[in-house]
């Protein structure tokens, strides 16, 4: 739908006011209406980055939610302040691990005498918490591009990985492109006593898989797949890794969302796509890629939006820019010392992957 044109007027000037001072950063799955105001965009992991590669701008605006804030708040510099500008953009997978629920998951590895030889590996998608403890314990971060190579790391490092939080990039990651069984992997349930494992279920297996999802990907079916498929014959179906192991086997390519949009780039004309991954994304990429003849569908229409990150719209864009012009700070994130010292030796480990 068009944007209200007060707004894009109202968010334009402040945007104008604040000159190099402000950074506006857009996650994919934002909506057309903050995406046009973005300085870059890209997925939670390279728009850190690009926050870091701005040390001249005093405030970081992070288009997206507050998982991915927290982290740029960990990359970039002190003087930098990143704000978010709905604290209520949470992320439903990132919320499936807290702080007290790993702590006690590490005891129960402890008294089935494991915690040795496990590495946790932590998904981008958590909170600073979560990465923290993944830092203290000398685990690494990863997101949907590398996981292949943390879990390489981190298999040199001892015999054993939890991951954390989501449970499908784990077991698909494992299954897919480590060569392991879905009985090499057990589910570590937090709302149950011991996770719902016996301390031989944890001895034998080698991945032990947080039960984590992401509430829009997690939707898509094997019969998404299926029907797709009959719908629309020769159609390739992409999918991200956060989609359920039977939706990822069934589906023909399988990537990031970097990788979804660089395949559809390099897709030939009059090819047919479908993609399982967020809405506000795959229609912008159906709309850009039409004219070359490319035909973008969603995979599963009963699937919507990221509620979440549709939450930063246009009204919370325009009013955290104007507050910011007119000096005042609102809706700052920020990672404490000691949290931030342990998410990023997690982080910088990934970073020192090969
Ligand atoms: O599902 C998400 O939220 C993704 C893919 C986030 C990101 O950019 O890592
Ligand atoms: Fe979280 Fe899923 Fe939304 Fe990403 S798409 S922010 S993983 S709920």
């Amino acid at each position: 739908s068009p944007s209200d044109p007060d707004l894009v007027e109202r968010a334009r000037k402040a945007k104008e006011k604040l000159g190099d001072k402000v950074f506006v950063l857009g996650h994919h799955y934002q909506r057309d209406e903050v995406i046009q105001f973005a300085d870059v965009t890209g997925d939670s992991f390279k728009l850190a980055r690009d926050a870091a590669a701005r040390p001249e701008a005093e405030y970081i605006v992070f288009c997206g939610v507050h998982f991915m804030a927290e982290s740029a708040d960990i990359l970039t510099s002190e003087d930098q302040k990143v704000v978010l500008p709905d604290l209520a953009a949470g992320c439903s997978m990132a919320d499936m691990a807290t702080a007290e629920q790993v702590a006690e998951c590490w005891d129960v590895l402890t008294e089935a005498g494991i915690a040795e030889q496990v590495v946790p590996v932590s998904y981008m998608n958590s909170s600073a918490d979560i990465k923290a403890f993944t830092g203290k314990h000398g685990g690494t971060i990863c997101t949907s591009s590398n996981a292949k190579r943390a879990l390489d790391w981190a298999f040199e490092q001892g015999e054993k990985v939890l991951f954390l939080p989501d449970q499908h990039l784990g077991r698909n990651t494992a299954v897919r492109d480590m060569g392991m069984s879905l009985e090499d992997c057990v589910l570590y349930n937090p709302h149950k006593p011991n996770g719902g494992l016996t301390a031989d279920e944890l001895r034998a297996a080698k991945m032990i898989l947080w039960r984590g999802h992401c509430s829009v990907h997690g939707r898509f079916s094997l019969d998404s797949v299926n029907d797709v498929r009959e719908r629309i014959p020769g159609v390739n179906v992409l999918v991200h890794p956060e989609c359920k192991h039977e939706v990822v086997a069934a589906a023909d390519y399988v990537g990031s969302t970097e990788y979804i949009i660089k395949a559809l780039e390099a897709a030939p004309a009059g090819s047919k796509w479908a993609i399982g991954t967020e809405l506000n994304l795959v229609r912008r990429l159906a709309n850009r890629f039409a004219p070359e003849g490319k035909e973008i569908v969603f995979l599963d229409k009963t699937v919507c939006f990221c509620s979440t990150m549709n939450r930063i719209d246009l009204p919370h864009l325009v009013w955290a820019l104007e507050s910011l012009a007119e000096g005042n700070l609102v809706n700052r994130i920020e990672v404490d010392k000691e949290t931030e010292a342990f998410a990023k030796l997690a982080l910088e480990r990934m970073l020192a992957l090969p």
